[in-house]
């Protein structure tokens, strides 16, 4: 490698090995800052302009690729409480949410920490949880959802609201990367987290993932997490990113496909694939908007 290449791989570093060496060992890495108040503040009047156009709306609306919704609401969801779950694929219709996932210090801390020789954007959506909402995640394993040739994925879980321990934050298993990936098939139906056995051996010292709005958490895609609804007065709202190794070859439906999907945000496209020993049943994609309606058993694929 050049001087030349060398000085600006460095000077692109964004984390310190510290940083990347935690992420690996715990499986997760909270990065404060990674946003400026001015880039949140974009993401911030977008988000808040679909939640009140969610306020004329009773069923999930709009429309992405696959011609499943845009926008998914809760069971709670009135027009005088608003309870905007779920936005799918805000890139495509926010430059701000664009530049996010495709060209900001998200995607390139993300790119350092999938390793490698570059990586790519899976899929991005919105997790939102309003004041006093009911919309709760069960456990689960992302990768179980977005298996690929090889498991070298990361999701970005971006702050645009002010996180706390009591909103709704996410819950993560420390270190669960490191261990086995639970089948996310209840019988004969695929239902989008872990058994109730395994959430009972596994899941019972979970550690909360919280900051500031402009604030990450990392998160590996083996790593077992969950989170509660936001019983507060204060709105907990996520944009989350998927990113993967530039040779990882994804397997079966991409759940959220988008026109950016497949976009190389970080490093070169290598032409190589990679694989490394998993083995898992394929999803099953749903029907409805989201996963929320897989997790809470209301989807008609299987019913
Ligand atoms: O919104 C959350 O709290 C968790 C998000 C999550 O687990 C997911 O979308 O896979």
């Amino acid at each position: 490698m050049s001087l030349w290449l060398d000085y600006i791989l460095t000077e692109s570093l964004v984390i310190e090995q510290w940083q990347i060496d935690q992420y690996h060992e715990r499986g997760f890495l909270v990065v404060d800052n990674v946003l400026s108040e001015l880039e949140v503040a974009a993401l911030q009047a977008d988000f808040d302009a679909w939640v009140e156009d969610s306020r004329h709306y009773a069923e999930p609306w709009g429309e992405t690729l696959d011609g499943r919704a845009r926008f998914d609401i809760e069971s709670d969801h009135r027009s005088d409480h608003p309870s905007l779950r779920r936005v799918a694929s805000p890139t495509e219709i926010s430059a701000a949410f664009k530049h996010t996932a495709l060209a900001s210090k998200v995607a390139h801390i993300a790119g350092q920490l999938v390793g490698h020789r570059g990586a790519r954007l899976h899929h991005s959506k919105i997790n939102s949880k309003l004041p006093h909402t009911a919309t709760q995640v069960k456990w689960h394993q992302d990768f179980l959802f977005t298996p690929h040739s090889n498991d070298d994925l990361v999701t970005s879980l971006l702050m645009i609201s002010d996180v706390t321990p009591d909103n709704g934050p996410l819950h993560v298993i420390p270190r669960s990367h490191k261990g086995p990936l639970f089948s996310h098939w209840h019988g004969e139906r695929f239902m989008g987290s872990v058994s109730a056995q395994v959430e009972q051996e596994h899941c019972q010292a979970p550690v909360a993932s919280y900051g500031k709005a402009g604030s990450v958490c990392f998160m590996h895609t083996r790593l077992l997490h969950a989170s509660s609804p936001n019983e507060t007065e204060f709105p907990r709202t996520l944009f989350i990113s998927v990113y993967a190794a530039e040779d990882a070859l994804p397997y079966g439906d991409n759940p959220l496909p988008s026109i950016h999907s497949g976009t190389l945000v970080w490093g070169t496209d290598s032409g190589e694939i990679r694989s490394t020993a998993n083995q898992l049943k394929l999803p099953q994609k749903p029907k409805g908007a989201s996963f929320f309606v897989q997790q809470a058993g209301k989807d008609l694929i299987g019913a």
